[in-house]
């Protein structure tokens, strides 16, 4: 549909009075763009000359965000998908007077952006980074840089919307009403993260949600004619989105009647093509892929300038009246609509204190009250249950206490054992936006990013799948860590124990590169207990993602009256038998299913006399996080003889097994059989074990 529609034209408002101070402050801009990637001599300026016109109508005629609060929950949200444009993003924060917030929401008293930051722009330690960071740069909502993220991240935060909104509003009182804005490029547009989350975005309906597309026919290699000629907006209608033209970027009217008719649309996302021209006003740059992701040159600037009318030895330049057109558009309105909020929440507070007290709870990131009180103590058992089943039974007893812990799987709950099945938990689903079950289809990766843009909405994601299936949603597992947001993945079926599946489904390499990402918690419960205590460690924290490996296969149940408690998965590892005062002559090292086998082990060696230990080291990272002191008690260093045992790579094990300690591990992909079979012909047997820890001690005790 074309944007000129009538109703869309009669519903546009705030026409600009001034149109020349309009020009000035999107000339602004893109000159300030420009002139940040000259100085850095690295960057993006094309984009942001390009879409100047876009982000200053959007942010002068429709964002509703408070400057002076920009953690205001009921704000818009914006979200720059084509994270390399971030000058465009940073350069409306400046303009816009954007105040800069701590981690704790605190405000600071000086700009989110100055121009001093936008002068070392791509420098160390600067705010303004070479692509958008989350919780670096107040402003920025979403860390985006890899094409397609933050339009998977924008379902998420749009789901989130719809879900505050059912669950706090009432008809008199509507805490939340946002909506969601995302820029984004041909990039985003050929990225499958995006079409994923687009399709889920249209299945529920979320007509909160905004794309812009800057459909400038350029990308790096040139033009797009050699790589991306579907239809766009076609296929955005087949995913039942509205889609909407804007044949030129530079006509703010256009855009403004597109984003009415995106305003009065209540039934299903809307997707506004924008033609743009990259580089614009840069005479030898322009409509070129050069424009894309390199400074113009001194010369190609000055001639950019020239063709504003600018002042073309002027650097950083911000004229009189471009703050205030800002102030006076933007600030004006935002703080008004954050002051009626602020009222409205008070009335809020007065009729509904229980539930303003779980919102304020949830803004702050802390845990409702009494959400342990039900985790479960399993019994021992020699047979025991497998720990994807004890992971369902503990998210089964903490959920009804704590309301935004939801999430769901990508087409496995029935595996994963995530389904909450309590009766007021429901299914998240277009008719009923309050429900706690998600089903994200099989749609790994924008699963990822969903959860991210739920996390960032204050939300408490989990998001489930196989193990070997966090390969396909990797990229947005990395920017949970690197954006710190407290997504929880919960990853079944985790080794070669899987069985029949075979080398397809059994994950090798997946927890070596799950541990080598930074900030990101790795956590393999050897049995139930183990897995209630994980749940209770990665809910105890909020600001690291946590992928926790469940077994698919019954895992035995330590009896904790001979063994130690569980309660030490808290500290990452600890000695789960023969602790003792005695130094031990083997250590036994092992994660999930591979614990038993060393507890198997130990028994026999134990009866031979051995003084063995068994180390029960569930999670790396938070074992890592521990002083030096508890580490040494837990491994001493003088123990030598050692043996480690996951049925995974062996990439990394040689930090506990030491230069001499064995490593029993998975060398090649799995095979499909019967689990117990394929755990034999690897060697992951309890025989195994024991002959390795002999020969680690035949070896000792021949020094
Ligand atoms: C997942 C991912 N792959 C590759 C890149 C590197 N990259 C940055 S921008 C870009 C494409 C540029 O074209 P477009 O998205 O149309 O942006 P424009 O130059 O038009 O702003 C690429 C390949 C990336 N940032 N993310
Ligand atoms: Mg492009």
């Amino acid at each position: 549909m074309p944007a000129d529609d009538s109703t869309a034209a009669s519903a546009a408002k705030t026409v600009s009075a001034d149109p020349e101070i309009d020009r000035l402050a999107i000339d602004t801009i893109r000159t300030l763009s420009m002139d940040a990637v000259q100085k850095a001599n690295s960057g993006h300026p094309g984009t942001p000359m390009a879409l100047a016109p876009v982000a200053y109508t959007l942010w002068t005629r429709f964002m509703n965000y408070d400057p002076a609060e920009p953690a205001w929950p009921n704000r818009d949200r914006f979200v720059l998908s084509a994270g390399h444009a971030c000058m465009l993003l940073y350069s409306v924060l400046h303009l816009a007077g954007v105040e800069r917030l701590d981690k704790d929401g605190r405000k600071l008293g000086v700009p989110a952006v100055s121009l001093d930051d936008i002068k070392s722009f791509r420098q160390l330690d600067s705010i303004c980074p070479g692509h958008p960071e989350y919780g670096h740069t107040t402003g920025v909502e979403v860390t985006t840089g890899p094409l397609g993220q933050g339009c998977g991240d924008s379902v998420g935060m749009a789901i989130a919307e719809r879900w505050l909104a059912d669950r706090f509003n009432t008809p008199e009182l509507k805490l939340f009403d946002y909506n969601i804005y995302v820029i984004c490029s041909d990039g985003d547009m050929m990225e499958g993260v995006a079409s994923e989350a687009a399709s889920i975005a249209g299945h529920l309906k979320l007509s909160n949600l905004c794309w812009i597309y800057d459909d400038n026919t350029i990308s790096i290699e040139g033009h797009t004619e050699i790589t991306f000629t579907e239809d766009v907006s076609a296929r955005f209608r087949a995913y039942g989105w509205n889609t909407l033209e804007v044949p030129d970027a530079n006509d703010c009217e256009s855009m403004a009647r597109a984003l009415n008719v995106f305003k009065a649309t209540n039934d299903k996302p809307t997707l506004i093509v924008v033609r743009s021209m990259i580089g614009y006003g840069a005479p030898h740059r322009e409509n070129t892929a050069a424009a894309h992701g390199e400074a113009l040159g001194e010369d190609e600037v000055r001639l950019a300038k020239h063709a504003y009318g600018w002042p073309e030895d002027a650097h950083f330049l911000v004229p009189d009246g471009v703050r205030g057109r800002f102030d006076e558009t933007l600030g004006a309105r935002g703080a008004k609509a954050r002051e009626d909020w602020d009222a409205l929440f008070k009335r809020y507070a007065e009729a509904r204190p229980a539930k303003a007290e779980e919102y304020g709870r949830m803004r702050a990131g802390w845990p409702p009250d009494g959400w342990q009180r039900d985790i479960p103590t399993f019994p021992a058992d020699p047979k025991g249950i497998a720990s994807r089943d004890a992971s369902g039974k503990v998210l089964n007893a903490i959920a009804p206490y704590w309301e935004s812990l939801m999430g769901g799987a990508a087409d496995l709950s029935p595996s994963t054992k995530t389904n909450l099945t309590f009766d007021a938990a429901g299914d998240l689903e277009p008719n009923n936006y309050g429900g706690r079950n998600m089903h994200f289809g099989i749609r790994e990766h924008a699963m990822g990013a969903i959860a991210n843009g739920m996390a960032v909405s204050k939300l408490r994601p989990y998001a489930s799948t196989f193990l070997i299936f966090s390969d396909y949603m990797k990229g947005a597992m990395r920017l949970s860590a690197l954006m710190g947001v407290p997504v929880t993945y919960v990853f079944t079926h985790d080794s070669i124990g899987l069985g029949e599946d075979g080398p397809t489904h059994q994950a090798i390499e997946q927890l070596a590169t799950l541990r080598a990402t930074p900030d990101m918690i790795v956590m393999r419960p050897a049995d139930a207990n183990e897995t209630a205590e994980c749940w209770r460690a990665a809910l105890s924290q909020n600001a690291k993602p946590v992928s926790m490996a469940l077994s698919r296969q019954a895992l035995p149940t330590f009896d904790r009256e001979t063994y130690a408690p569980a309660s030490g998965v808290a500290k990452g590892g600890y000695v789960l038998a023969g602790a003792g005062d005695e130094t031990p002559e083997v250590i036994l090292i092992g994660t999930g299913s591979e614990v038993s086998l060393c507890v198997g082990a130990y028994e026999k060696l134990v009866a031979e006399g051995v003084k063995a230990r068994v180390v029960s080291l569930p999670s790396w990272e938070l074992f890592e996080g521990q002083d030096q002191a508890y580490r040494a008690e837990v491994l001493p260093p003088a123990v030598t003889a050692r043996v480690t045992v996951e049925a995974a790579a062996a990439l990394g094990w040689d930090r506990y097994a030491g230069p001499t300690g064995a490593i029993i591990a998975m060398r090649s992909f799995g095979a499909s059989a019967p689990g117990k079979d394929v755990q034999k012909r690897f060697g992951f047997t309890v025989d195994a074990v024991y002959e390795a820890a002999k020969a680690q001690l035949t070896r000792d005790r021949a020094l």
